[in-house]
């Protein structure tokens, strides 16, 4: 087996928070008067907070809103979606992703995360998995996030491999770009792998078992 590591996306890959980004958008998009649903929503995935903001105000038709405004915008979907990250325990961490990581690490793969989340830190606590992984970069160590490639590379980097001898796993359009643009094989489920955006769309994370005996 050629390859070394496994960089994993975490909202909508590890665990199921790309569902609390959503509520919390809905939220804040219903209280503003902008109409916003789930197809929208998969446009947000991997993109940053603010980036996620501008593509939800392109629905916008009120009046202008000042620079203020948008960062209380923003602060305001932040604080509802860490209450319901502060629900999470490690019984939302599902048996299959679990024993699947486990198993990776016992082929002698180095694992990390690759995340634009500011919050992947205390998302990483709730549910049990704080040091679980060689590395983590996330939106506190990048500038540019998904699809430029900088989270990924960091991640390469901190674990000190070349990203020819890394997988990328990705719930994302934009991730799975992000990992072929850093040069990465990517394999996706989700939202990116009901589009075929990686070199390998899985119907379910556990078949990463299957992926990495091919590499
Ligand atoms: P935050 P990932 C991404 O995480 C989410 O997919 C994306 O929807 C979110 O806007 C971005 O993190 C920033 O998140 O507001 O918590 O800093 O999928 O790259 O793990
Ligand atoms: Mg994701």
């Amino acid at each position: 087996m050629n390859l070394k590591g496994i960089i994993f996306d975490l909202d909508g890959v590890i665990c199921s928070t790309d569902e609390y980004h959503y509520q919390a958008w809905k939220k804040m998009a219903d209280d503003l008067g902008v109409y916003f649903d789930r197809e929208i929503n998969n446009r947000l995935r991997g993109v940053s907070r603010m980036e996620s903001l501008n593509i939800i105000l392109e629905r916008y038709t009120g009046p202008a809103l000042s620079q203020q405004a948008l960062t209380d915008l923003a602060t305001k979907k932040n604080e509802l979606y860490r209450t319901l990250l502060g629900q999470m325990t490690p019984a939302d961490l599902t048996h299959e992703v679990k024993t699947t990581l486990d198993t990776l690490r016992s082929l002698g793969l180095k694992l990390a995360i690759g995340s634009s989340s500011k919050n992947a830190p205390f998302i990483l606590e709730r549910i049990g998995l704080a040091g679980y992984f060689d590395a983590v970069a996330d939106g506190n160590c990048i500038q540019h996030s998904k699809p430029d490639p900088e989270v990924f590379l960091k991640a390469a980097q901190f674990l000190d491999l070349a990203p020819a001898a890394c997988l990328v796993v990705e719930d994302a359009v934009a991730g799975a770009q992000a990992g072929h643009a850093g040069g990465f094989a990517v394999a996706c489920v989700g939202d990116a792998a009901q589009a075929g955006a990686g070199d390998y769309n899985l119907t379910g994370f556990a078949q990463l078992l299957d992926v990495v005996q091919t590499l």
